[in-house]
């Protein structure tokens, strides 16, 4: 009779861990919207963009971005060179701040995942698994769905929407 009731006690304690475990693991950190832009093999480099949404109730940052489908990956930021010419660079310090609670976009025009030396043309419709790699999250694995390019210029060519300064 006792035995059964440390066994009781056993098993929800076992149960309310597993909980806790699931709950301050990524599943509070959600990525979404996960996407890239068409572009033919010539092409060599390209780029994926992403929403993330931190409710992990700590700070985060993404670290890195990693796919096969990439030599290298890089998180690049937009930003205004001279002349009005926007250009893009490695972020600052390597990596990108979620802060809790809130959403970071990256997005044409801003923040994105750079793929340099692209392995294969990206075609509408493709997916891409792309591996996250974040501060507390660890590694989280995405899939990039390849979608036709919105504004049909490159980044490198500096056409960005209005808003895009600041
Ligand atoms: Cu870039």
């Amino acid at each position: 009779m006792k035995q059964a009731l440390v066994l009781f006690f056993l098993l929800v304690m076992l149960f309310a861990a597993g909980c806790t475990a699931s709950g301050d693991g990524s599943g509070e950190l959600v990525v979404d919207n996960v996407w890239g832009r068409s572009s033919p093999m010539v092409a060599q480099n390209g780029a994926f963009y992403l929403t993330i949404s931190n409710d992990s109730g700590e700070d985060e940052q993404l670290l890195s971005a990693d796919t096969d489908a990439c030599g290298t990956v890089e998180l690049h930021e937009m930003y205004m060179k001279e002349n009005d010419v926007m250009g893009m660079r490695p972020v600052p310090g390597g990596s990108i701040a979620i802060p809790s609670g809130e959403t970071v976009e990256l997005k044409v025009g801003g923040m994105h995942v750079m793929c340099i030396d692209k392995q294969a043309a990206f075609e509408v419709g493709d997916t891409i698994p792309i591996i996250l790699s974040f501060s507390n999250a660890g590694e989280i694995e995405v899939t990039a769905e390849i979608r036709e390019s919105e504004m049909g210029g490159m980044e490198m060519e500096g056409k960005m929407e209005e808003g895009g300064s600041r």
